[in-house]
C-alpha cells in the first residue's frame, strides 16, 4: 500500500485556504531548490527552464489534463507492471512528466462553461457551475503539487499556456479565452474564493515551472517550439519571456522551419530516430506527426491516454500508448 494518499473522486469543493496555501508554499520551495543535476540553474541563480529527466528508467508522458481530475487518479492507480504508477514513483522507478495545461475543461465541459458564463455576466463569480469547474481543476493542481513535493526528482509539470491564474500578459503569458472567457472567469473565481496571498503564490508557482524536458532520446515541451531556441535561451527563459511564449503557445503551421528537428539534432546528434513530443494542439487519433515525423503531438481531449517511453526507445512510442479507459 502506498503512503501517499489522495481522493479517488474529486471533492465537491475547491481546496480550502487552510489546506491549499501551505502546499503552494511548499511546492514553491521545492521548485526553487531542485536537484541541480535534474534542473540546472539559470544565469541569475534561479531555477532554469530545462529538466534533465533521470536516465535509465521509463518516462510516463501525460498530455494536457484540463481539469480531468479522474484522469490523474487513473494514471496514479494504473499498473504497468506489478506496481502502480504511484508505487513506481515511491520506488524511484519511473519519471512522470506532465506537458502542462492543468486548468480549464475543454469541449467536455462546454455546457458547464456556458452556464458559468451566464452567472459571470450577472456578477456571480462562484455559482454552481463555476464552483464545479474550479473544484476539478484546482483539486487536480493541488494533487500535482503534492506529487511534486513528494517526488521532486521524478515528477515534473511543464508550464502550459493555461498556467496563468492571473490571466495576465507577463512572463510569456497571454490571457486565455476559448468557449467563453475562461481565463478571466477563473481569476474572478479565485478572487472571490481565496485571499490575495494564496492567489499571488499560485502565480509564483506557475512562473517557477520548467518549460522543456530532455530525455534519453526525446525532448518535450507544451507546444511545438515556434523557432529554434538555444540551450542558453531556454535555461534563462524567465528573463526572456518570448522564449516561454514560443514554447507554450505555438499553433499548427506557425513554427518557423523545423525547429523540433533542429533541437533534436543538437541534443541527439547521433540519433536520427530521436523524437520531440508535445501537447497543446488536439489530435483526432492517438497522435499526429509534424516536422517530417520527428514532432509528435499527443493530446487527444477525448481520450485518457498516456505514453510510456522506455529508455532509448522513443522510436517505438506507439507501443507505449495506453488508453486508460481501456485497461
Ligand atoms: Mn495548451
Amino acid at each position: 500500500m502506498s503512503s501517499f494518499l489522495f481522493e479517488s473522486t474529486c471533492p465537491q469543493n475547491p481546496p480550502s485556504t487552510k489546506d491549499f496555501l501551505p502546499v503552494i508554499e511548499d511546492v514553491i520551495k521545492v521548485l526553487q531548490k531542485e536537484d541541480q543535476s535534474v534542473r540546472p540553474k539559470a544565469n541569475n541563480k534561479k531555477p532554469g527552464g530545462i529538466i534533465n529527466l533521470i536516465q535509465g528508467i521509463p518516462t510516463i508522458l501525460v498530455p494536457d489534463l484540463h481539469s480531468r481530475y479522474d484522469f490523474l487518479v487513473k494514471i496514479l492507480n494504473y499498473r504497468p507492471s506489478n506496481f502502480s504508477v504511484l508505487e513506481l514513483l515511491e520506488k524511484g522507478l519511473v519519471n512522470l512528466l506532465f506537458v502542462g495545461d492543468g486548468l480549464h475543461s475543454e469541449r467536455a465541459g462546454l455546457e458547464r462553461w456556458n452556464s458559468a458564463y451566464d452567472d459571470f455576466l450577472s456578477g456571480n463569480f462562484k455559482g454552481k457551475a463555476m464552483t464545479e469547474e474550479m473544484s476539478l481543476g484546482l483539486n487536480l493542481m493541488f494533487l500535482v503539487m503534492k506529487l511534486k513535493i513528494a517526488f521532486p526528482r521524478h515528477v515534473h509539470f511543464l508550464k502550459g499556456n493555461h498556467e496563468n491564474i492571473l490571466n495576465d500578459d507577463e512572463n510569456g503569458n497571454y490571457p486565455f479565452r476559448k468557449f467563453v472567457d475562461e481565463g478571466q472567469m477563473s481569476y474572478e473565481f479565485m478572487k472571490a474564493t481565496y485571499p490575495e496571498k494564496l492567489i499571488k503564490n499560485y502565480a509564483v508557482f506557475e512562473n517557477l515551472l520548467p518549460v522543456f524536458a530532455v530525455g534519453s532520446d526525446f525532448l518535450v515541451s507544451h507546444a511545438e517550439p515556434a523557432r529554434y531556441f538555444s540551450k542558453t535561451e531556454i535555461l534563462n527563459c524567465y528573463q526572456h519571456p518570448s522564449v516561454i511564449t514560443g514554447l507554450i503557445w505555438t499553433r499548427n503551421d506557425e513554427a518557423l522551419g523545423n525547429p523540433a528537428i533542429q533541437l533534436l539534432d543538437e541534443y541527439f546528434p547521433e540519433n536520427p530516430s530521436s523524437l520531440y513530443f508535445a501537447g497543446h494542439r488536439p489530435v483526432k487519433e492517438k497522435f499526429a506527426l509534424r516536422e517530417e515525423g520527428r514532432f509528435v503531438q499527443i493530446h487527444n481531449p477525448e481520450k485518457k491516454q498516456i505514453i510510456i517511453l522506455n529508455p532509448n526507445d522513443a522510436k517505438n512510442f506507439r507501443d507505449g500508448i495506453i488508453n486508460l479507459d481501456e485497461v
